[in-house]
């Protein structure tokens, strides 16, 4: 059973990189990662009576690396999913969520990586510490630390939904924060921007609803002008706190936030018919990468959640040595623009697959499936190759099995 590790390192060293003009250019910096509940990317940039839902990470982006083809990979383990991805650069599990169907498995995971090279490992959540089974995989994955809602001051008032608001909890996190040894790897969960999308109090709604008639894409607007607000004060924070000079900080959206179910209004909202591949094109989120006194750039990369990992290592100038990482990174010269969803569809520079389709990317036609093919068959591969690594748990034989 040990060897089976063998053809998944045979796999994935493939595509081994090079250093690149990133490396190392945020070593031993404070990594602050923020996960943005049910955001996507077509809200930002986007306005409700003049008004933008985002104007503080719309400023952010211009400052920072900001992926603009970047989608999350999640299935059915939603915020958890995201998490695993972006620890582990593993794909999520086909079904059900590996956050509590694998929460006992041996992973070598990015908390871990970092506080082996000196770091203090971190996450915040203004929720029950057991939801997806937190509580149990933070170990497995390396979190010295984890800030559940038992850490917070959460009442009637400053809750709604799943549990604390994003502001509060920004506010409350701090001294928290400030606590931790330096250099710290600290994850914020977010929560207001959730389904069903409410806001309780006059003074939180800052943008008017949308007029489609569906309450849940209409309301959407609302909470995500909301958990926009809540970046800007924390950002606010890490400056007055002199926190943020020495950090980088990693916002991502976590998965989408409408779903197919709406699509009839979603196609008001964008001006277009949802046809397949547009659905696939709203499965994009942001990732945004803010290193203070650098300047941004606008990445075309098409990449996703699970490029995470190794495009943060490679920033923060670690070698993670024996390690299995699925995705690539992301400011790689020589990575494929490639990004696999979990139900096996595919984006890459020219086309689309989705339900058996092939499209084209440029002009959204049905094209030859014949063209879609040969990827169609590599990315079943690969899910399955990175299903095998749960499911049997490989990495216990990790370090066992050098290279050759
Ligand atoms: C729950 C929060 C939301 O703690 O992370 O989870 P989701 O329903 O988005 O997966
Ligand atoms: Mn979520």
């Amino acid at each position: 059973e040990g060897s089976d590790i063998i053809e998944v390192e045979n796999y994935v060293n493939d595509g081994v990189d090079e250093p690149n003009e990133m490396t190392g250019i945020a070593k031993g910096k404070n990594v602050i990662l923020i996960s943005m509940e049910s955001l996507q990317s077509w809200v930002l940039n986007y306005e409700v009576e003049g008004q933008p839902v985002t104007p503080f990470l719309n400023e952010l982006i211009k400052d920072s690396f900001y992926f603009e083809n970047f989608y999350h990979q999640t299935g059915q383990g939603k915020t958890s999913d995201a998490e695993f991805l972006i620890d582990n650069s593993l794909y999520p599990l086909p079904s059900g969520a590996v956050f509590t169907t694998n929460a006992q498995n041996e992973f070598y995971a990015l908390p871990e990586i970092l506080r082996n090279n000196g770091y203090t490992t971190a996450s915040f959540h203004g929720n029950n510490k057991s939801f997806w089974n937190r509580d149990l995989m933070y170990k497995s994955l390396g979190y010295d630390h984890f800030f559940d809602e038992t850490y917070f001051n959460v009442t009637d008032d400053n809750s709604v939904n799943y549990g604390l608001k994003d502001i509060p909890f920004f506010e409350q996190s701090i001294p928290l924060l400030k606590s931790l040894p330096q250099p710290f790897h600290a994850k914020f969960i977010t929560l207001t921007n959730h389904f069903p999308y409410i806001l309780d109090k006059e003074e939180d709604v800052m943008i008017p609803r949308l007029t489609t008639g569906d309450g849940s894409v209409d309301r959407y607007v609302q909470t995500v002008r909301y958990l926009d607000e809540s970046l800007k004060i924390f950002f606010d924070l890490l400056k007055q706190n002199g926190i943020y000079e020495n950090s980088i900080i990693v916002l991502y959206g976590d998965h989408y936030g409408i779903s197919k179910n709406h699509n009839k209004a979603m196609s008001q909202v964008i001006g277009k018919e949802i046809t397949p591949d547009l659905h696939v094109e709203l499965q994009k989120v942001p990732f945004i990468i803010h290193v203070p006194g650098m300047e941004g750039k606008k990445m075309k990369t098409i990449g996703g959640q699970i490029d995470v990992k190794p495009t943060l290592l490679n920033l923060l100038g670690i070698d993670p040595g024996n390690d299995i990482s699925f995705g690539e990174d992301l400011f790689s010269e020589t990575r494929k623009d490639f990004v696999i969803f979990r139900d096996g569809s595919f984006v890459t520079k020219e086309f689309i697959y989705t339900e058996g389709t092939c499209y084209s990317k440029a002009n959204g036609s049905v094209i030859d499936p014949i063209f879609c093919e040969k990827s169609s068959e590599e990315v079943g591969y690969e899910l399955a190759l990175s299903d095998k690594v749960i499911q049997r748990d490989l990495l216990r034989f990790l370090n066992q099995s050098p290279v050759e």
